[in-house]
């Protein structure tokens, strides 16, 4: 056994023996590293100490390796959204006017720890009415209130793995007709991205082509008109204004997990996959949200068994 007072006399030893270094960096697209790291402390070190050295960067290495997943790796976000499935049918008991959104946050929590396990690695979203709309709202302190939706993007972590699910439920157990069309047109759009997340597909052309899905379904909310989308300039989509972030993710140890946009995608890779509309004038957000792994014939929907049909989920809340 080995001790970390031993580490620099073992380092040495290694160091003497070896040509090439890799070494860590945090090269997620997303991160915002504002202070200096522990390892870039430990890179500067080894460069002062060992200055002719090959230094090379793992992150490529563990951002290919990362991407497509192991049947263990797929054991353990199956076994998170099997998690989150339990929480979300509990919490479909339990909502009705009057409950809050820390309340509610509340029932996952009961669910997942009892379980051994714990939220995944990122605040749940817990929104009612207007909060719908804002794409990261975590106060969850509101009342959820008669006529409103609760949207929720929440996911539980099991041995590191996250699972990344949102539902969008009606507070008082019924959507109205708006409500249901909004959601409907969603869930559709879903449903085509789904169907584009295969081997082979490329990242930018699967968003332009569930953009032009989206399109279609906000034309016909009579929220976009159809003349008006055919003169857009490209690089500016009308659509963007109701759907304004992405429609998929990698997921794994990461809830936005490091993976190449520029790799086609391949067996093994798991994604997210969620639309949303919002309609700020409205106060009326609706996102849903699946995990997939892409499979060799097409893909596996992780959360095949999570009531989203919205008369399912009604019939659910008022069993
Ligand atoms: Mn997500």
């Amino acid at each position: 056994m080995n001790w970390l007072s031993q580490f620099q006399a073992l380092f040495n030893t290694l160091m003497a023996e070896c040509e090439h270094v890799y070494l860590n960096t945090n090269e997620h697209t997303r991160a915002v590293v504002e202070v200096e790291t522990r390892d870039a402390r430990f890179i500067r070190y080894c460069q002062q100490r060992y200055p002719l050295h090959h230094y090379e960067r793992a992150a490529p290495l563990m951002h290919r390796l990362r991407a497509v997943k192991s049947p263990r790796e797929v054991e353990a976000i199956r076994k998170a959204c099997a998690l989150t499935e339990q929480g979300f049918r509990r919490v479909l008991n339990f909502v009705k006017p009057g409950v809050t959104e820390y309340g509610v946050e509340a029932e996952y929590a009961h669910e997942f720890i009892r379980h051994g396990a714990g939220f995944a690695g990122y605040v749940p979203i817990i929104a009612s009415g207007a909060n719908t709309c804002v794409l990261h709202y975590i106060h969850n302190d509101q009342v959820c209130r008669d006529g409103d939706l609760l949207l929720m993007d929440v996911g539980a972590g099991y041995a590191n793995y996250h699972a990344d699910m949102t539902r969008t439920i009606p507070v008082n157990g019924r959507f109205t007709a708006r409500q249901k069309a909004v959601y409907n047109a969603v869930l559709r759009v879903m449903r085509e991205a789904r169907r584009m997340l295969v081997t082979g597909n490329l990242w930018d052309e699967y968003h332009r082509e569930v953009g032009k899905v989206m399109e279609g379904e906000l034309i016909g909310l009579g929220l976009l008109d159809a003349t008006d989308v055919k003169n857009q300039p490209e690089e500016a989509p009308l659509y963007k204004k109701y759907f304004m972030h992405g429609t998929s993710h990698y997921l794994g140890l990461d809830v936005h997990d490091v993976g190449s946009k520029y790799r086609p995608f391949e067996p093994g890779m798991v994604f997210t996959c969620e639309p949303g509309i919002y309609l700020r004038e409205e106060g009326l957000g609706i996102r849903l949200e699946n995990n997939l792994l892409i499979t060799e014939s097409g893909n596996v929907d992780l959360m095949e068994h999570i009531p989203i049909e919205a008369e399912e989920i009604e019939e659910l809340m008022n069993r």
